[in-house]
């Protein structure tokens, strides 16, 4: 399929490590594609859904120990220990080389290796980059089809001579939590992940290669990799502008992605496309401006909570062609089902674990917390037109956002780009079951990127800076957002959802250089009266305490910004330790 010596002579090497008694190269045609399928039915790997309800639908289950990111085991191998930051987990390569290879030597006799040739970003685009993922496993060979653009198609985007490909290889091994490994070389362009058969440990492409790889990659080559989606306003002149927005895992980035309008805004004609809803690669473009692609070609979504309301689009997206991993099995119609898809479980049910499962009575969850549907972008309604564009899209405003109850107000804007380098690297959010670890324990997330920055995390901030120099007058603005305070009773007080588009009008009104703000301690904040309420029952005073700045909290906010600076030494940035000064002096 490649007459690429670099890819043919990895994957000998690989093959000659691993053993596997059938390697099959994937051309990405649908009746290759097919017959995977088919043989995972067959030995039980896939149940195949509804044709009727569900055309193209398959479920799939994980081992039980093997349900989301495992953090404490993701190493990032530099040479140089230092050059993975103290947030990572490190081993010398050399070291780490030698553990895994006894670990893949023979793994996969009596099995096949899939050699999966992937692209990052659209064919053609010059902002794309290719992967092959070697692994024994059908499930992570269908997944890489509907969130990659994969086969000869990748191949051919590399070309015959080039050696710029990251090299993946996975096992799901025995599956063995003890032995979970997921390894980053990023100075090889080379991960490798063995016993775990979950998303996020398995889908290279995906966090591995599009933000661990890809951020060290962009911090030596001059872009950024983000853990971002993107979307576009299209107002009613029919001119959209694009928003990228960093959210850590599992706190709805899939659904601002993919938000439905208000009525207020929807009657006057706007409009709201999807370009992305996890990763963004960000370059400067030939006009200076900061340009974006979405890397990857479906989307990975928490099923959990999503339905008719919260996120219809991502409902349409899910009715044809999606694999479904750890939700419920409706044994009656052979659908599937998780909890808050709607108030009518299934009694004649399996649960996320293959045990049978009845939705009225049970108290045990029918869908694992962080279950997922695996849908191509192509079956989303609100995609965007320039989805496939290889210029991408240009980004008028970075968002931030966590899940906090109570300090970061409903939204804030940064005083300039530094000031919004430190906003972002000051984000913390309550954790969320996407990652193994206790759930609703606030921790510092810088960017969300705390569990994907393949390189030094001070570093990482440094590279902000750098090109927010280069982008100058240019640069996007920096705002930070919140729609998780809740009240005394731990009610959350923004309505959230398709409401959060009155957050972001504001937001690009602000671009726009079309509304003013008020100067507050942490930033500029709107005036009560600038968001649109309009068909809300919340009233303005209700925005006033949104955007309320406890001085107290945030006191307390500075002392624990100071503590998690710490651990950076003199990797920090130094123009991080002035706003951390101008923060605490402003609260005086
Ligand atoms: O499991 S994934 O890492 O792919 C999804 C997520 O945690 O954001
Ligand atoms: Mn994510």
């Amino acid at each position: 399929m490649t007459k690429n010596q670099n890819v043919l002579s990895w994957v000998d090497e690989m093959i000659e490590l691993c053993k596997p008694d059938k390697v099959v190269w994937l051309d990405g045609s649908q009746e290759q594609l097919q017959t995977l399928r088919d043989e995972a039915c067959a030995t039980g790997e896939m149940i195949k859904l509804n044709e009727e309800k569900l055309p193209g639908c398959y479920l799939h289950r994980t081992a039980v120990n093997d349900v989301a990111r495992v953090e404490h085991r993701t190493f990032i191998c530099t040479r140089k220990k230092e050059d993975a930051g103290p947030i990572n987990n490190w081993e010398d390569p050399v070291v780490m080389y030698d553990r895994l290879r006894k670990m893949y030597d023979g793994v996969m006799k009596g099995r096949t290796m899939y050699v999966i040739p992937y692209c990052m970003g659209p064919i053609g685009s010059k902002l794309s980059k290719v992967g092959v993922e070697l692994t024994d496993s059908i499930y992570v060979v269908l997944n890489m089809d509907i969130m990659t653009r994969m086969g000869k198609q990748a191949l051919e985007h590399l070309g015959d001579t080039s050696n710029d490909f990251v090299r993946g290889l996975h096992s799901k091994a025995d599956v063995d939590e003890e032995k979970r490994y997921i390894v980053h070389f990023p100075e090889d362009n080379a991960i490798w992940s063995i016993n775990s058969g979950y998303g996020g440990n398995v889908l290279l492409g995906k966090k591995c290669f599009a933000l661990r790889i890809a951020s060290y990659q962009g911090k030596n080559e001059g872009w950024m990799a983000e853990h971002m989606l993107i979307l576009g306003v299209e107002n009613p002149q029919g001119e959209t502008k694009y928003i990228a927005a960093a959210f850590p895992s599992a706190c709805g980035k899939t659904n601002l992605a993919m938000l439905i309008p208000p009525e207020v805004y929807k009657k006057q004609g706007y409009k709201v496309w999807t370009v992305g809803d996890d990763i963004a690669w960000m370059r400067i473009g030939d006009d200076g401006r900061l340009w974006a692609i979405n890397p990857e070609a479906g989307f990975f979504g928490v099923a959990p909570g999503t339905n008719e309301k919260s996120n219809p689009n991502a409902l349409a997206t899910t009715k044809r062609g999606t694999i479904f991993t750890n939700v419920a099995h409706n044994l009656d119609d052979n659908t599937v089902w998780w909890e808050g898809l709607d108030k009518n479980p299934p009694e004649h049910a399996k649960d996320w674990k293959g045990n049978d499962w009845n939705g009225k009575t049970s108290t045990e969850k029918g869908a694992n917390p962080n279950s997922r549907f695996t849908a191509p972008a192509k079956n989303c309604p609100c995609i965007s037109d320039k989805f496939n564009d290889p210029l991408g899209v240009p980004i008028s405003a970075i968002v931030f956002g966590g899940r906090r109850a109570k300090t970061a107000p409903l939204v804030y804007q940064s005083r300039s780009w530094q000031h919004g380098v430190f906003v972002g690297s000051i984000m913390a959010s309550e954790t969320t079951a996407a990652a193994t670890g206790a759930v609703g324990v606030v921790r510092r997330d810088p960017m969300a990127m705390r569990p994907f920055c393949g390189y030094h995390m001070g570093d990482y901030f440094g590279h902000w800076l750098e090109m927010g120099k280069k982008l100058g007058n240019k640069a996007p603005k920096i705002f930070n957002v919140n729609w998780f305070r809740t009240d005394d009773e731990g009610h959350f007080i923004w309505p959230g959802f398709g409401d959060n588009m009155r957050v972001l009008m504001w937001i690009l009104a602000r671009c726009e250089d079309k509304v003013d703000a008020v100067e507050t301690p942490i930033g500029y904040e709107p005036k009560p009266e600038d968001i649109n309420i309009e068909g809300l029952d919340i009233t303005t005073d209700t925005v006033a305490g949104l955007l309320d700045v406890d001085k107290d909290l945030w006191r307390e906010e500075s002392a624990g910004i100071e503590d998690f600076y710490k651990q950076f030494g003199d990797r920090l940035p130094k123009e991080l330790s002035e706003e951390l000064e101008t923060l605490k002096a402003n609260l005086k």
